[in-house]
């Protein structure tokens, strides 16, 4: 176990924080699929302890642990071990030393929600209704007339229910059949979550991102979950997936979830107090719900630390709704902290989102330097430094089971797991030494002509991490939104005597915004198309941005 001298408890606020999935980042022993010693050996890349790479303070890893892979490690059949595709133990071991070495901190994914169908504590419960972990997951009796239990869906798709011939019931599965959830009212169920959280604090993790965050909790009368009306829209649309229209309010979400939340962060704490949590809240459903849910979650010390929701992950990104996902979640959030990204291994590549809704690169790149200006810590989905676009999946070649079930009404999350393009010249664009990689490693050579280092989004972004570094008010300044209207996004952020002015314009024309005559340009970094201040006025080139300094601390 390595131990971080000099960490303040508060580190995560502060930091910047790198999605990578190991499936695709680097595969060393050219098997096809990224492993841990690949992760390994392109650190420096991220950060090399230094002041070279990209940055970022942080790692979060997706599942690692060893699983039948059927959602591709998010479907655990040994919580307490690396599946071989990975590596093993040691390689973990060897990843923390060398990312603490270069003080980078590491986080892991913990998927507590469901097992995967294969994991020995569910072929025990399915084997009998009255073994010792009969009760470990969710089992209820066949209701008369062939009917299901309730009108609970999976997320991937159908009835959330799959019978199981031995104990003559159904069990639930808020995801695949082949993902049981526990049930989490067991208490022989949540000494088995202490146990793998301690575990993994015991290899010296930075925190945990958790999987489905508020899906612990399900109501125990089973009540059936209201259809949203036919007018509703979901955050993001995903054409015919049945889930979306209902509110799953019943099956996730329940206020009783919060024991569970606090029964993990008890749990961490009794290992370090520097050890951070994520959770991810999962769930497209009203704003306004999901937005006072996460808060809720992150309130007071004895919940999480930190949430993420789907709010900036859909194809919603303009000026008016991230000013709206920003406001409403500075009215809920009180005490908590918050956390945002832009992209994840279950949303379609920013980019070409971006793309979508403003027909422009030049806006994504925006996107990525106001998520460094947010109040909240960020996180970068691998690639997303680069520009990697979403992958225009083949039938033929569809990996993820969200995909093959609603093809092509919805292609699934393959898109965004492509291989990382490490050197576009050289075989799977030197994601490995040439084996078939297990998605096609195709990114687009448009914003990497010169190489990785000398790509412009590469660049922007590393410079924009140092600002942010060099700036406190950035980290945890105030937030003040001073304008939103379509074309224009600009707020404030302050800190003590510390006040910035950040304005980005969403438009393809040039655009005036009033300043007021105590801002000056900051002296630190001109953007490629930093506005220009003129009086009282900010003018801002077509697709602008800029950062200005309050005149007093010039
Ligand atoms: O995602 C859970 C989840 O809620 C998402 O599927 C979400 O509903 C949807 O994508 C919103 O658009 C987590 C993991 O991130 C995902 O990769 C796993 O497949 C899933 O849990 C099951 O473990
Ligand atoms: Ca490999």
């Amino acid at each position: 176990m390595t131990i971080l001298s000099d960490i303040s408890a508060d580190w995560w606020k502060s930091a910047v924080i790198y999605q990578v999935y190991p499936r695709s980042f680097y595969d060393a022993n050219n098997d096809g699929i990224g492993d841990l010693k690949g992760i390994s050996s392109k650190l420096d890349y991220l950060n090399d302890g230094k002041g070279n790479g990209l940055g970022v303070d942080a790692i979060w890893l997706s599942p690692f642990y060893k699983s039948p892979m059927k959602d591709f490690g998010y479907d655990v059949s040994d919580y307490l071990d690396v599946d071989p595709i990975f590596g093993t133990l040691d390689d973990f071991e060897e990843l923390v030393a060398q990312a603490h070495s270069r003080d980078l901190k590491i986080l892991v994914d913990l998927v507590l929600n469901h097992s995967s169908d294969i994991h020995p504590w569910f072929q025990e419960s399915r084997s009998s209704r009255d073994n010792p972990k009969a009760d470990w997951y969710l089992w209820v009796e066949k209701p008369e007339h062939g009917a299901l239990p309730n009108n609970w869906l999976s997320v991937f798709g159908g009835p959330a229910w799959e019978y199981c011939e031995e104990r003559g019931q159904y069990y639930y599965h808020s995801f695949l059949k082949e993902q049981p959830d526990f049930n989490w009212y067991n208490p022989e169920v949540r000494a088995a979550m202490e146990e793998i959280i301690t575990f993994w604090c015991r290899k010296g993790v930075d925190g945990f991102r958790l999987d489905t965050a508020n899906f612990y909790a399900h109501d125990q009368q089973l009540r059936d979950n209201p259809k949203y009306p036919a007018s509703h829209k979901a955050l993001e649309e995903r054409d015919g997936v049945e889930y979306d229209s209902f509110n799953s309010c019943y099956s996730k979400d329940r206020p009783e979830n919060f024991d569970c939340l606090k029964m993990i962060r008890r749990t961490i704490e009794t290992c370090s107090p520097h050890i951070t949590t994520i959770g991810e809240i999962g769930g497209i459903q009203d704003l306004d719900d999901l937005l006072k849910l996460a808060s809720s979650y992150v309130h007071g010390s004895e919940h999480l630390h930190m949430a993420y929701t789907f709010s900036l992950l859909g194809s919603r990104i303009n000026s008016m709704d991230i000013a709206v996902v920003l406001g409403k979640t500075e009215k809920e959030i009180g005490d908590g902290w918050p956390c945002w990204s832009f992209g994840n291994h279950d949303c379609v590549r920013v980019r070409t989102r971006a793309e979508n809704s403003m027909g422009m690169v030049d806006f994504y790149q925006n996107l990525m330097l106001l998520l460094l200006c947010f109040r909240g810590t960020p996180i970068i989905y691998y690639g997303d430094e680069l520009g990697m676009e979403e992958y225009r999946i083949n039938k033929e070649e569809l990996q993820d089971p969200f995909g093959i079930a609603y093809w092509p009404d919805y292609p699934g999350r393959d898109g965004c797991r492509t291989p990382f393009p490490w050197d576009l010249h050289r075989a799977n664009q030197g994601f490995n030494s040439g084996q078939k990689s297990w998605l096609p490693a195709t990114s687009s050579v448009a914003l990497m002509k010169n190489g990785i280092i000398d790509n412009p989004m590469h660049e922007l972004t590393r410079e924009m991490i140092n600002v942010r570094r060099s700036q406190p008010a950035l980290q945890t300044g105030d937030y003040n939104q001073i304008a939103a209207n379509p074309s224009v996004f600009a707020f404030q952020r302050t800190l003590d005597n510390e006040r910035l002015f950040i304005a980005c314009n969403f438009s393809d024309s040039e655009q005036e915004l009033f300043v007021g005559d105590d801002w000056q340009e900051n002296p630190l970094k001109h953007f490629t198309r930093n506005g220009e201040l003129d009086g009282l006025l900010l003018n801002l080139p077509p697709y602008g941005f800029s950062i200005l300094v309050a005149k007093q601390l010039l």
